[in-house]
């Protein structure tokens, strides 16, 4: 009986729009939920870097360089405002980058493609982050005080993100007759994995029900994915630039597009491990792991240290 009472408060509480604190009372379930997403958002960004990366030494300009080298920082702070937040409901992070590194944590699909040209660049920055916008302005106004928070100074970056990506993709579309193939060839390999990240349509996603219950997800994976698209397809169209979906069309009466068929089973495989990228992003992030191990025992020992001296 108590715990009901505690159940009808708790939803009580959340269905007035009051959040929810580290400290508070919650079911284990909604604690469950949310490690889960925000350690596999924490992860996304993490391995989210390694696309990135790839391009650091081939940037064309010195200021390329400097604004993608910016971006992938970014992320890295991201990843850590993440693992905070998800430290706040009782998981440790290195138990969160040990469910990482041995394959039991998920991270976003996105990012088991690999990025094969420098106009990559540019579609990762106007579709990846602009879908992770569209995402993410939800998730800021969720219930949980952390995660909502953390998601307000992670959008504010996520918006420069875009905006570099859409001006490399406008400077090649605008560029020489290669560039503009090099960037429709971008666009044509992103965006269909791109409109995937967003999650599996509402229909298969066992999670979506409860979390908007607890308005941890205000709006579901269609909701914002259709969003996504009406936003993607005008800015496709002032670039000059195709969207790889010949079933596309503009719906007058309901003011939205339509889009064709999506390859569920691509996404659900990539899911499984079996993306393009997948084992080589599980290597990386291992190696990174053993070659950062020093510092952090570096780091430590330093901790240690110090408050020897200061007890
Ligand atoms: N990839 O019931 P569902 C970034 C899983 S990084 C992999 O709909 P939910 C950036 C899902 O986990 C931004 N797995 O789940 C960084 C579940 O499996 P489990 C990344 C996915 O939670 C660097 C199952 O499928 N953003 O912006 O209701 C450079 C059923 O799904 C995916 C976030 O992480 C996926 N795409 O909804 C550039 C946002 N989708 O866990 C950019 C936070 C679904 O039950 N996360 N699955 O085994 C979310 O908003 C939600 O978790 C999702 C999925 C919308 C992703």
């Amino acid at each position: 009986m108590e715990d009901e009472a505690l159940l009808k408060k708790f939803q009580e509480k959340i269905d007035s729009g009051i959040k929810i604190e580290p400290k508070d009372w919650m079911p284990e379930a909604y604690r469950k939920q949310l490690i889960r997403m925000i350690s596999q958002h924490a992860h996304s960004e993490i391995v989210g870097m390694l696309p990135e990366g790839n391009w650091v030494t081939r940037a064309p300009s010195l200021k390329r360089k400097a604004v993608l080298l910016a971006k992938i920082q970014d992320e890295a702070g991201h990843g850590l405002y993440l693992y905070s937040a998800a430290e706040t409901l009782g998981i440790d992070r290195t138990e969160m980058l040990q469910q990482l590194l041995s394959g039991k944590a998920k991270y976003s699909s996105i990012f088991n493609y690999p990025s094969l040209t420098w106009a990559d660049m540019g579609a990762i920055g106007w579709l990846v982050d602009g879908a992770a916008i569209m995402n993410q302005t939800m998730l800021a106004k969720g219930s949980y005080g952390p995660y909502s928070r953390a998601m307000v100074r992670i959008c504010k970056e996520e918006s420069f993100h875009n905006r570099q990506g859409y001006e490399i993709m406008h400077t090649l579309a605008n560029g020489t007759p290669e560039q503009r193939a090099m960037a429709q060839d971008a666009l044509n390999r992103w965006w269909w994995s791109a409109i995937m990240m967003l999650g599996p349509s509402d229909s298969q996603s066992p999670n979506s029900e409860q979390l908007m219950k607890w308005k941890i997800k205000l709006e579901s994976n269609d909701q914002i994915r259709q969003r996504f698209i009406d936003r993607t397809v005008p800015q496709a169209e002032f670039l000059g630039l195709q969207i790889p979906d010949k079933d596309l069309k503009f719906n007058e009466k309901t003011g939205h597009y339509e889009h064709g068929e999506i390859n569920w089973k691509e996404f659900f495989d990539v899911i499984a491990g079996n993306g393009p990228c997948n084992k080589k992003r599980m290597i990386d992030r291992i190696n990174a792991d053993k070659n950062g191990a020093w510092v952090r025992a570096a780091a430590n020992a330093y901790a240690a240290k110090k408050a020897m001296a200061t007890a």
